[in-house]
């Protein structure tokens, strides 16, 4: 960290934050290794591998259960994780912090109760037509529940959201809007306050996804006036398996409840059990602990850096990618928005992505192929799959001009 806080104040030290990664050493066939598959998941800094060593090695004990001197210890960094949460994503109060697996849990959590409670027959739930899976699926199980329909905002060629055509589907029956801050697989910056904004005017509650939004930017849910925001840890530089889901104290506080078991419970009799107060009611069964330690670690170190720097160095780095692919024969970006952040999704001629991928692999170029699990978009883009290089805080012009000279090569191969 002394390393990072050493730069210069405007601009990202990026040599000294390759350095606190130290997966990022390693060749891959013989070659440095440039990851550039960074929207599936973060590599992980030495603070954040240090404090899960240092909880397995100095505090574990279960949470909230134990008088003992161990879990006390526990526990205490369980509770100040969850206020770096809150000030991380500048919510009002740390009970609207409820630790789930990730972004994909924190919505089924909002779909299975929340949902389940005020989703009825005829009704309507809003998304977009840039969607992930896990903005899709739970919104569509829930519909076959209850008799309720999907309705899907289009894209624009570009990839930007028609906010126009949103805003006409809002109606009396939209129960719901859902929508992604970050799309990833074209990049695109959704306009959240101003969805907000739109769907507030009708009292129509917003979930947000932002999976691939905060690592890359600073998010503030007062500021965007969503009622639910998701994220996972581990696309903020924190372990898989713990993420975070957000929720406006009012509509947490009279939802149902999740899942059952120990932890979220005021008491229980064979007739009856009332429950804990929030977030413990959401969070039945031993956490995540070492997980939400480590993301606490991920937190600190990211804003350690500062998430603004961070989001200005992957703006310009992602201008700089922009510009250096338009010069690879054959290739085209599938996702030019105006406000765009950290992804870049392509296709080059006729080749597969998985063969791109295969092959830029073989230069140490990690980059994801696929439909990135979102088959609706792929349908609307024409194509039934992209190659995708998306950023994070510590890669550099240099490997995305490694990058590019191994696409001109897979053009030459493929010619
Ligand atoms: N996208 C990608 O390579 P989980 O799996 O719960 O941590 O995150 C799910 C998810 C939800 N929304 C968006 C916008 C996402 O990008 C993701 C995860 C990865 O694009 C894995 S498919």
């Amino acid at each position: 960290m002394a390393s990072v806080v050493s730069a210069p104040r405007d601009a990202l030290n990026v040599a000294a934050i390759r350095q606190d990664f130290p997966i990022l050493r390693q060749r891959v066939h013989g070659k440095p290794l440039v990851y550039l598959d960074n929207a599936a998941t973060t590599q992980k800094p030495q603070a954040v591998i240090d404090a899960l060593q240092r909880y397995y090695s100095e505090e574990n004990a279960n949470v909230h259960r134990g008088v003992h001197s161990l879990s006390g210890r526990a526990t205490d960094a369980y509770d100040a994780a969850r206020e770096d949460v809150r000030r991380f994503i500048n919510a009002a109060d740390a009970r609207e912090i409820v630790f789930v697996r990730g972004t994909t849990e924190g919505i089924n959590l909002v779909a299975q109760t929340w949902g389940r409670a005020r989703v009825g027959a005829g009704d309507e739930i809003v998304l977009t037509e840039m969607e992930h899976h896990s903005n899709i699926v739970p919104w569509q199980i829930l519909c076959e529940e209850k008799g309720a329909r999907l309705r899907v905002a289009p894209i624009t060629d570009a990839g930007e959201l028609r906010l126009d055509e949103l805003e006409r589907l809002l109606n009396a029956r939209t129960r719901l809007v859902a929508v992604a801050h970050v799309s990833n697989v074209l990049g695109t910056v959704n306009p959240v306050a101003e969805i907000v904004r739109l769907a507030r005017a009708r009292g129509i509650p917003v979930l947000v996804d932002g999976a691939q939004a905060v690592a890359h930017m600073p998010v503030d849910v007062q500021a965007l006036g969503c009622d639910f925001y998701a994220f996972s840890g581990h696309k903020v530089l924190g372990p898989t398996g713990i993420g975070v889901l957000y929720g406006r104290r009012e509509l947490l506080e009279a939802m149902p409840v999740y899942q059952g078991g120990g932890g979220q419970i005021g008491s229980v009799t064979f007739d009856r059990t009332t429950y804990a107060p929030l977030p413990y009611k959401y969070e039945a069964g031993t956490p995540n602990i070492a997980g939400v330690i480590g993301l606490a670690a991920a937190i600190d170190y990211v804003t350690g850096v500062g998430l603004d720097r961070i989001a200005a160095y992957e703006r310009d780095l992602c201008a700089y990618a922009t510009s250096a692919l338009a010069d690879v024969p054959g290739l085209r970006l599938t996702g030019t928005a105006r406000d765009r952040a950290s992804v870049l999704s392509f296709v080059l001629g006729d080749v597969h992505p998985h063969d791109i991928g295969t092959i830029l692999d073989r230069e140490g170029v990690a980059i994801r192929a696929g439909h990135h699990c979102c088959q609706p978009l792929m349908r609307r883009l024409g194509v039934p799959a992209t190659a995708r290089a998306s950023l994070a805080l510590y890669n550099t012009r240099q490997e995305i001009d490694t990058l590019v000279a191994a696409l001109q090569r897979v053009g030459e191969v493929f010619e």
